[in-house]
């Protein structure tokens, strides 16, 4: 992308109301617009970063055979008021009246349409297990929205759902998502763990929040450093094979984790001295598993082996898409700007062009952004040296190449690493070949 012909609306001075780093990140690096109290308009360098990170969720769920579809975002209140939750659900619901006064909202999840999908087409325990799951737009109405994309209003969620003949099938699929979500997380570049929680207005009797750690979490965290050394690579765990998956459940739940709602001083004593971690944290997702609470108030039942009707098991598993944004870069910024990792960063490297209309700068320039199309935000703007380095320290590319006259005249480059600051004289071959 050529920055000169691109809307990056960048601000040099930090926004008044954005109270966080990566909120005040985010509108600096024009990732994003507040449109009204906690929404947001994704612009195009925020919106490559949401769908990169969607893509790592997508792939993670594919992996363990959940499948794809999309559910509508508004949904009628009927289904809702045969769960009980039309009225519990209270203020954070967005209620809607169509034309002709039919009551609608705005889904804040989805439990209820996806039991009614299955409860019309699963007939039989042979149709069972079945995960699925969608990537859709929420909408709750906070009381008090904050921290930017954080705590939206409006939110892009991944949110899966399963369904089971029994409770050792169930126990199988919350396993296999709990797996999945480390492996996703990991794969940003974030260390999350695993932490007993409340199941809240979802409900249930087995409830995980996964916690990233980050300075300015909004939850304090205790935990054994024991999750720091579990391996939990294809390598090490199998998702289809079930002793797999149960060896994976022990290590992760015997070491003793918890927000400081949860926390227990007794046990925290028994964690070895040595081993005791202390932080704060972002909730980036949270699973569930609560039995037959939507299968039954909603009629879903299948016949089960011996002929008799039975209401499957289920459980829904969230993560926040969009919020994950936010606490990636919580995660990874300094003073000068965010620090992407490499898979989820919008663009692989920066090429700032500092003299552009220079014979040997521009065609040093136009040559990496042809080879790397689609990597390279390329900046041909007509700026200042200085204004260049910034903004690039600002996006925070995993790579930087600077091209400026003197080095381009012997056909030099400087690489930079964002990350560590580190910086290389290279010829422009070398630096290509370390980029790639
Ligand atoms: C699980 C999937 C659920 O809604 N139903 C379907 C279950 N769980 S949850 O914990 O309430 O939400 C799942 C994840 O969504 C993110 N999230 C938010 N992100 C941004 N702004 C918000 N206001 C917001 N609320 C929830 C969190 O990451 C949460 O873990």
């Amino acid at each position: 992308m050529r920055l000169s012909q691109s809307f990056v609306p960048t601000l040099k001075e930090t926004p008044a109301d954005a109270q966080i780093a990566s909120h005040r990140l985010m509108l600096r690096a024009g990732l994003v617009r507040q449109t009204a109290s906690g929404i947001y308009a994704w612009l195009p360098v925020g919106f490559r970063v949401l769908k990169k990170i969607e893509q790592i969720v997508r792939e993670e769920q594919d992996a363990i055979g959940a499948q794809e579809m999309l559910m509508p975002t508004v949904q009628s209140a009927e289904l809702w008021r045969q769960s009980g939750r039309y009225e519990e659900y209270g203020k954070e619901m967005l209620r809607i009246r169509d034309r002709h006064e039919r009551e609608l909202l705005y889904g804040p999840t989805n439990e209820e349409m996806i039991t009614d999908l299955l409860r019309q087409g699963v007939k039989s325990y042979r149709d069972l297990p079945q995960i699925l799951y969608h990537i859709q737009w929420k909408f709750r109405d906070e009381v008090r929205p904050r921290f930017g994309v954080m705590r939206g209003r409006e939110f892009l969620m991944k949110d899966a759902y399963s369904f089971d003949l029994d409770r050792a099938g169930a126990v199988v699929s919350y396993r296999k998502m709990m797996l999945a979500y480390m492996r996703t997380f990991e794969r940003m570049g974030l260390k999350a763990i695993p932490m007993v929680a409340e199941s809240g207005p979802i409900g249930g009797d087995l409830s995980h929040e996964f916690i990233i750690l980050a300075r300015t979490g909004e939850s304090q965290v205790f935990y054994d450093a024991a999750f720091e050394e579990i391996d939990y690579s294809p390598r090490a765990f199998d998702h289809r094979s079930n002793d797999d998956l149960a060896r994976f459940f022990r290590e992760m739940t015997t070491h003793y984790a918890a927000t400081e709602e949860k926390h227990d001083p007794a046990a925290w004593d028994r964690v070895s001295a040595g081993r005791r971690r202390e932080g704060r944290g972002i909730e980036v997702g949270h699973i569930f598993y609560f039995r037959t609470k939507y299968s039954k108030p909603l009629g879903f039942t299948v016949s089960g082996p011996d002929g008799r009707a039975v209401h499957p098991e289920m459980g829904s598993y969230g993560i926040g898409v969009s919020r994950l944004v936010g606490a990636v870069i919580e995660a990874g910024h300094d003073e000068r700007g965010i620090i992407w990792p490499e898979p989820v960063a919008p663009y692989r490297l920066a090429v700032l062009n500092l003299k552009p209309g220079d014979g040997r700068c521009d065609s040093l320039c136009e040559d990496f952004y042809q080879k790397l199309t689609g990597e390279v935000l390329y900046d041909d703007r007509d700026e200042r040296p200085g204004v260049k380095f910034a903004d690039a320290d600002l996006l925070g590319l995993p790579w930087q190449i600077v091209v400026g006259p003197r080095g381009a005249a012997s056909g030099s480059v400087e690489l930079k690493r964002r990350a560590t600051g580190e910086r290389l004289e290279l010829s422009a071959e070398d630096a290509f070949r370390r980029v790639t």
